[in-house]
């Protein structure tokens, strides 16, 4: 195992990975931005390194300055979280090349699912399904059109090199998709440097399942079931929950074996997730692959039991992994709400300031239990440079119902004082007949009434 890593990233998920590393025994490097200095999460550091400027391309993306804090101060290893540099293979690469483990995928892994159509290929050929439609770069206006007639429309173009519902567009005719097609490559070139698109049927509704793997470097994959993020808005997820309501558990464990055979099949290596979009029909295709820890990862090691951090550290110290697929065992129900640092009721525009009081959630129910992983404490000014994620509240329970009453009392207790947050949209949301039953779909937080502020609810 490492002696020292350093933590590439900022908030919740630095104070996360800080846990992890103490567990181990690991000392921690958490390089940061001057906007973060005297950050609540770098307490728990043993070095701290000041990057530069607040602007993430000075700080948090600056792969010299963390490359070079991770040889001055002896790290072994670099964990990158998620966003910043977690998905960048020029920087895995880099990392490789000064003798430092990157936490992660091999750069060929990053860069064969950052390509979404090459990602879309590999998964095909694998055998997972995908949405009818390009598996092959579109080469004219013409070409997309010979294909929507073809898979009928509407279709939605979307950019290779884009992601997360980034450069995607929809057509419903085919003088929609001449226009589309030629505003999409200049779009996707400006955005991302590539001007590579490709087409799908367009999918309405249904709902975003996740699959959670983890792979050795030997070659073994197992899956620690699935996640359901369609509480969603703007592609930005709110809650996420394990299991989803959606799927049964023989749909569970046979998508869940598609998933790790497909990450086995190109020979991945680490943490990934797989994300299917769950048509109204029931037909699951593979969307793309996150080469990287989640957000959401908690819900998975709340009904599993498995640390995802700490497997993330020892199959990259080459470990093998001490589990096989019958090992893995899902108790119970888990749901995740994001806490932001924006005002729900004004189009979630970010709030960012002083945090004057924080109250962390309790519960006392039988069997139930609560997380709050946080990237904030009273005395805080939750800087403006960056996403407004300051922590998630994570319940866990028996059951769905037992879950969602856990987190009534949970959020009920839960205060985050000085900044507006997104707790009150929580707490409308578990009201919410149509989270209750389950039976919600990736366009339900666009319904009337739970968006609404509250004034025009009275
Ligand atoms: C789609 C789709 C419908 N049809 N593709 C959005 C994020 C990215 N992972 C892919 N996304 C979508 N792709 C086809 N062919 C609808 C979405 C989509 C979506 C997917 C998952 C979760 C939320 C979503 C919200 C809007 C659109």
């Amino acid at each position: 195992m490492f002696r020292r890593v350093l933590i590439a990233n900022r908030g919740e998920i630095a104070a996360r990975v800080m846990r992890a590393c103490g567990e181990l025994g690991i000392e921690t490097v958490s390089v940061h931005s001057e906007a973060d200095r005297g950050a609540p999460w770098l307490s728990g550091a043993t070095v701290t390194v000041c990057l530069g400027p607040p602007p993430a391309a000075r700080s948090y993306l600056d792969a010299d300055a963390i490359l070079q804090a991770a040889e001055q101060t002896g790290c072994g290893a670099i964990h990158p979280g998620y966003g910043f540099l977690s998905e960048n293979a020029v920087f895995a690469a880099r990392c490789a090349q000064h003798g430092i483990t990157f936490i992660g995928p091999g750069p060929a892994a990053i860069r064969r699912m950052g390509d979404k159509i090459g990602a879309k290929r590999t998964m095909a050929a694998a055998g997972v399904p995908v949405i009818p439609g390009s598996l092959d770069p579109l080469r004219s206006a013409d070409h997309a059109a010979a294909l929507a007639a073809e898979v009928g429309y509407p279709v939605l173009l979307k950019a290779s090199a884009g992601g997360g519902g980034k450069g995607m567009r929809r057509c419903n005719d085919v003088g929609e998709l001449e226009r589309g097609f030629t505003e999409a490559s200049i779009e996707a070139d400006k955005a991302f440097g590539n001007a590579e698109l490709y087409l799908e049927k367009y999918v309405d509704g249904g709902r975003h399942v996740e699959f959670q793997i983890l792979a050795d470097a030997y070659g073994s994959v197992i899956h620690l079931g699935d996640r359901e993020c369609s509480i969603q808005r703007s592609h930005q997820k709110l809650v996420e929950e394990s299991p989803s309501p959606a799927l049964a558990p023989e749909d569970r464990a046979a998508l869940g074996e598609r998933a790790a055979a497909a990450a086995a099949s190109f020979g991945y290596v680490n943490a990934g997730t797989l994300e299917f979009l769950r048509a109204h029909d029931g037909r699951t295709y593979f969307m793309e692959m996150n080469t990287r820890l989640q957000v959401e990862h908690p819900v998975t090691e709340l009904t599993t039991g498995i640390d995802l951090v700490h497997a993330q550290l020892s199959i990259a110290a080459g470990e093998p992994l001490p589990w096989i697929q019958g090992d893995v065992r899902f108790q119970g129900h888990a749901i995740e709400f994001r806490i932001n640092a924006e005002d729900p009721d004004h189009g979630f525009r970010p709030d960012p300031g002083l945090v004057t009081a924080v109250v962390p959630p309790a519960v006392d129910r039988p069997g139930a239990s609560v997380r709050w992983d946080a990237g904030v404490a009273p005395g805080w000014r939750v800087p403006s440079h960056y996403d407004s994620l300051i922590g998630k509240v994570i319940v866990h329970a028996t059951s769905r119902v037992e879950a969602i009453l856990a987190a009534k009392q949970a959020l009920s207790s839960f205060r985050v004082e000085g900044i507006k947050t997104t707790l009150p949209l929580h707490l409308r949301l578990l009201d919410d007949a149509g989270f209750a039953n389950g039976t919600y779909d990736v366009h339900h937080l666009n319904r009337p009434g739970l968006l609404a502020p509250a004034k025009a609810r009275a």
